[in-house]
This record gives structure tokens, sequence and C-alpha cells, in this order.
């Protein structure tokens, strides 16, 4: 999958965001138990205008650590 592929997997929403939650039902389903807290956490890591979601661009930012750590999504 492309970036835009997963990024539309996991914006159930489809409002061009990925929150907290979209982003912590991604985390478990790829198998990485995370808390809300964790969540928030990565969130913050890469929400570079700080509005508390993640855009496409932020949440590539997101893929392609995961892709450089081997993460299989
Ligand atoms: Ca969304
Ligand atoms: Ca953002």
């Amino acid at each position: 999958m492309n970036h835009q592929e997963v990024f539309d997997r996991y914006d159930k929403d489809n409002n061009g965001t990925v929150s907290i939650s979209e982003l912590y039902a991604m985390a478990n389903d790829l198998g990485q138990a995370s808390s809300k807290t964790d969540i928030e956490y990565v969130i913050s890591q890469f929400d570079t205008n700080n509005d508390g979601v993640l855009d496409f661009k932020e949440f590539s930012e997101l893929i392609t650590l995961l892709k450089n750590s081997n993460q299989n999504v």
C-alpha cells in the first residue's frame, strides 16, 4: 500500500485527517498495543501545525518512520 491508501484506510470518517481514535484503531490493527496516552504522544510528535490531528502530510511522515522501523504497513 502507498501512503495515500494507508491514509484513506485509517481515515475512517473520510474527513481528511487522522484523529486520536482513528490512529488508536490503526495501532491495534497493526498489533501495536498502545494506550490513548501513547497515541496522543505520537500525534504530538507529528502534528506540525498543532491542530490535534494528522493531515495527510503529517501522517505520511509517521508512515515513513514506521516503514523504516520495519513495521508491516
Ligand atoms: Ca478522520
Ligand atoms: Ca496536524
